[in-house]
């Protein structure tokens, strides 16, 4: 329980009932972590999970605010100093965008879903430079989905969205690649979270995922960060670039 000693991590998408739950295996791990939130709301949620896990730092960040994001990366640097590790867990379209047919998209939708989604990642991505250049290197990984590669019902422009995380993943990695920086996406199968519950059908989604995986079931949020750790960590430190599937196998499945 020690792989992460001594290492310093920002977690930003962070509830009680989000993936990034399991990135308090992060701290069991024993590394220091910085966490911020969005909003009165999500504070509530986060505070005490962060006294749990003896965070760092718990500090706000709007992150369709650019000055926000400066802020937050200043907090991080004066109380940690460095970062080796940032873990972007972060997705939002509108509700209605994931209702109806993908056509009916607006602009604005449209704009909100990839600057939430997709955007961030670059954003706080570049906010941590600095801090990772001066450990000689950092691991980052982001959460994606398989409505990334194929069509699904509802998952409409956030498959569009996922589907530019991925590529964002890819050229992150490239430009990073020689600072020793590494850039990840993990494709979790569909787990029950926050962002799920008001998402009408996924009960029988979560049922289809579990009969067509090659395991037979799904997956939980702890697989999903036994994973994460290992892209974040000493063990993955040859890969980059790359889009690993935590789904049971669903992705391998043609019938
Ligand atoms: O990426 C996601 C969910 C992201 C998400 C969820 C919401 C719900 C509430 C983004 N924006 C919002 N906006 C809201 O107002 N997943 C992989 C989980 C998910 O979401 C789906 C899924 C799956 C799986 C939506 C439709 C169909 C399947």
């Amino acid at each position: 329980m020690s792989s992460m000693k001594g290492k310093k991590a920002l977690v930003v998408g962070l509830n009680e009932r989000s993936i990034a739950w399991g990135w308090l295996r992060l701290a069991e791990e024993g590394a220091e972590i910085a966490l911020t939130y969005q909003g009165k709301v999500l504070e509530k949620r986060v505070r005490p999970l962060a006294e749990s896990i003896g965070a760092a730092l718990v500090t706000p960040c709007d992150l369709t605010d650019d000055a926000a994001i400066d802020a937050a990366f200043a907090k991080v640097g004066e109380t940690l100093g460095a970062l080796d590790v940032l873990v972007h867990s972060v997705a939002f379209a509108r509700r209605e965008d994931l209702l109806g047919d993908f056509v009916t998209t607006d602009r604005e939708g449209f704009r909100l879903a990839l600057d939430i989604s997709v955007y961030t990642l670059v954003a706080l991505t570049r906010g941590a430079l600095p801090l990772m250049d001066g450990r000689g290197g950092g691991s980052i990984v982001t959460m994606s989905y398989y409505g990334a590669e194929k069509a699904l019902p509802h998952y409409n422009v956030m498959g569009v969205a996922k589907a530019a995380l991925e590529a964002a993943v890819r050229y992150l990695a490239q430009d990073l690649g020689p600072r020793g920086i590494r850039v990840n996406a993990i494709s979790a199968g569909p787990i029950k979270t926050l962002a799920a519950a008001g998402i009408s059908g996924f009960r029988d989604m979560l049922h289809h995922h579990e009969e067509k995986a090659l395991l037979k079931r799904n997956v939980t949020a702890d697989e999903v960060a036994a994973a994460a750790l290992a892209l974040l960590g000493p063990l993955g430190s040859g890969i980059t670039g790359e889009v690993l599937h935590v789904d049971a196998g669903y992705h391998a499945v043609g019938m």
